[in-house]
Formats: C-alpha cells, sequence, structure tokens
C-alpha cells in the first residue's frame, strides 16, 4: 500500500510544496517538489520534532530524534531521523528537490507526519563544521519557513 503525505512551507519570503511517498512499511520514502524564493546555494532541510506552529516555525522544537543521537547527514549512521540535509537553490532562488531517504518514515515510530519540515537561512554542515552547533543543528541558522506534514489523498 502507498502512503502519501503532503507539506506547504510558509515563510516570509520562501514558500514552496513539497510530497512525500512510500510503497508500504519500511520502504524509503521519496521526497519531491520545489521550494521558491530562496537566496542560491544550500539550504538546511530537516524535519523537526512538533507539528507546532503557533509561534511560527520556532514551536516546532528540535530535529526529530526519537533515538537521542547526535545531528549528522543524511546518509550517515550517526544522524537525526529528521536530518535530511540540504536543498539547493539555483540563481533563480528555485530549489528542486528529489530525496529518497530510507530513515524516515510515514507510519510508525519513525513517522514524520504531523511534524514540521524546515527550511534554513544557512547550509548544513552534517555535523562536520566543528562549530558548537554542528552536533546539535549543523549550524544551519534561521528557519525561513516551515510548514507541517499532513497525510494527502492516496
Ligand atoms: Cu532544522
Ligand atoms: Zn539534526
Amino acid at each position: 500500500m502507498t502512503i502519501k503525505a503532503v507539506c506547504v512551507l510558509n515563510g516570509e519570503l520562501v514558500n514552496g510544496t513539497l510530497h512525500f511517498e512510500q510503497n508500504g512499511d519500511g520502504s524509503p520514502v521519496k521526497v519531491t517538489g520545489e521550494v521558491h524564493g530562496l537566496t542560491q546555494g544550500l539550504h538546511g532541510f530537516h524535519v523537526h520534532e512538533f507539528g507546532d506552529n503557533t509561534n511560527g516555525c520556532m514551536s516546532a522544537g528540535a530535529h526529530f530524534n526519537p533515538h537521542g543521537k547526535e545531528h549528522g547527514g543524511p546518509t550517515d549512521a550517526v544522524r537525526h531521523v529528521g536530518d535530511l540535509g540540504n536543498i539547493e537553490a539555483g540563481s533563480n532562488g528555485v530549489a528542486k528537490v528529489d530525496i529518497t531517504d530510507s530513515i524516515i518514515s510515514l507510519t510508525g515510530c519513525h513517522s514524520i507526519v504531523g511534524r514540521t519540515l524546515v527550511v534554513h537561512a544557512d547550509p548544513d554542515d552534517l555535523g562536520k563544521g566543528g562549530h558548537e552547533l554542528s552536533k546539535t543543528t549543523g549550524n544551519a541558522g534561521g528557519r525561513i519557513a516551515c510548514g507541517v506534514i499532513g497525510i494527502a489523498k492516496a
């Protein structure tokens, strides 16, 4: 059974829509879509713990990290469940997203449904930048757009 989810990202200057698709429990999740209004280059892209936007993107809490691990990159053995790395915008400010991730899920204890997708102002250093924030946030800077991930029509 294919499970689908969707997220509409909203920010002051940045917006976008992301689609999530998973072909059954335990399968990789495909993340596709576009984010507009970005500065050129890399921007941290994470699932944060809470689907709470009452105080904007700040209410979403920290990176979704049910196993209490250190921050990392999407292909690292040690990472937060929510660590999807970076998206990259071209000179037109558009990032085309096409990510396949085997750690996030749309069901079970790794489910990202009901949590918040956040796009950051700066690149995520994937835990390797040597900054005091590298092992918790990737030192990715401010939260420039976010949206709650919801169940989509299948
Ligand atoms: Cu983040
Ligand atoms: Zn993280």
